[in-house]
């Protein structure tokens, strides 16, 4: 077994962020969410708003929260990144022991964070999985069917990939390297932490439906461009494992 040098939770230091595009309706209540969530778990923690090009009020309003709240820091990609580009961003400005992150829409429930933490006792990352996903019957099929083919592609055993509610040491982050753009990026994060050892937990989470907004999760070129990545990160993923075992 690889022993990962994993740093304390205990106390825990922790940074939160969520991506934001085109979030003005819910930018600031989930940041007064976030930060009420790590007060009850942290004594040493940082809220980042990661703005992705957004095309509203977002980005004013953010930069208003900052002003407000010593804990929280906003980034701003310019344009638009996209879904897995607004993660990377969130890891790449964590500077806190631990990174959590979820959405920014407000359809998980921040207070959560708090049933992932025990589980550090014993692996190095704890994802979630939605026991109850609000979303339509053809979404929650797809979503299934892409966890079943992400889980054997890359010999990963997780309930619900792309659930956006998961605590990383923030050192797999120097760690590892993140190509994915798009959807792909959580099961990026997951394939490269397992093959350098890292053990993952799971826990269930609830789920809300989204209450306004852009809708777009399910928009037909996001997956298009999901399968496009998949297999060219198994070849680049196959490819580092390689060189490693050589070295
Ligand atoms: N869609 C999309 N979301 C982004 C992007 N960058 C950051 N995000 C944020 O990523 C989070 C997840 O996106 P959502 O559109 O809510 O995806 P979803 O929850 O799967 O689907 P719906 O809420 O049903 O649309 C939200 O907080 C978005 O604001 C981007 O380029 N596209
Ligand atoms: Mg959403």
């Amino acid at each position: 077994m690889i022993l990962i040098d994993k740093p304390p939770h205990n106390p825990l230091r922790l940074t939160v962020f969520f991506p934001c595009y085109n979030e003005e309706m819910h930018v600031e209540q989930t940041t007064e969410r976030a930060i009420k969530a790590c007060r009850k778990v942290s004594d040493d923690f940082e809220v980042i708003i990661v703005d992705d090009g957004s095309r509203d009020r977002t980005p004013e309003l953010a930069d208003a929260l900052v002003e407000r709240h010593p804990q929280v820091r906003a980034v701003h990609n310019r344009p638009n990144l996209g879904y897995g580009g607004a993660l990377q961003r969130g890891f790449r400005e964590a500077s806190k022991d631990w990174v959590f992150y979820t959405d920014g829409d407000g359809q998980f429930d921040f207070e959560e964070i708090a049933s992932l933490i025990p589980l550090l006792d014993s692996c190095e990352i704890v994802a979630g999985y939605r026991l109850d996903r609000k979303d339509s019957a053809v979404r929650r099929l797809n979503a299934w069917a892409w966890t079943t083919l992400v889980n054997t592609v890359f010999g990963l055993r997780v309930r619900d990939v792309d659930c956006a509610f998961k605590l990383y040491p923030r050192k797999l982050f120097d760690e590892i390297e993140m190509h994915s753009m798009g959807a792909l990026i959580d099961a990026e994060i997951l394939a490269r932490a397992k093959n350098l050892g890292y053990r993952i937990a799971q826990v269930g989470v609830h789920h809300y439906a989204r209450d306004g907004g852009e809708q777009s999760g399910a928009n037909i070129k996001v997956i298009a461009r999901a399968f496009v990545e998949l297999f060219r990160l198994r070849r680049k993923i196959t490819a580092a494992h390689r060189a490693r075992s050589h070295t």
